[in-house]
């Protein structure tokens, strides 16, 4: 076998040119719920304040999530990649602690 034919067989036979997908497209990360858990003791106030600062939400989306929890037992509080929404959990578990309230977080598939 010649030389020339050794690289095009490494090349695939693209005649030297590197393959390119016909439609480019990025693979989009999975992405996970974070979900809060109503309890007994945290106060309405705190987790509001939780959904403003952690997950970005306006007062008026933060009361209807906060009230869903208060009455459905849980209730998305957002949708993220994994590490972010990890870190998300990490943050509400820390500040619950902080304040001393039971409030959770949860990881759930999307
Ligand atoms: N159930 C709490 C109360 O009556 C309010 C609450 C809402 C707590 C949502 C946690 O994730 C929660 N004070």
């Amino acid at each position: 076998m010649s030389y020339a034919n050794t690289v095009s067989d490494r090349q695939d036979q693209t005649d030297g040119a590197v393959k390119e997908r016909v439609k480019p497209r990025k693979k989009e990360p999975a992405l996970y719920k974070v979900v809060l858990l109503n309890d007994d003791y945290t106060t309405m106030d705190f987790v509001m304040q939780v959904l403003e600062t952690v997950f970005q939400k306006s007062p008026a989306e933060a009361y209807r999530i906060m009230m869903h929890v208060h009455l459905n037992g849980s209730g998305i509080a957002g949708v993220y990649p994994w590490e972010i929404a990890e870190t998300k959990v990490e943050t509400v578990t820390a500040l619950a602690r902080e304040a001393e309230y039971p409030l959770r977080a949860a990881i759930e598939e999307a």
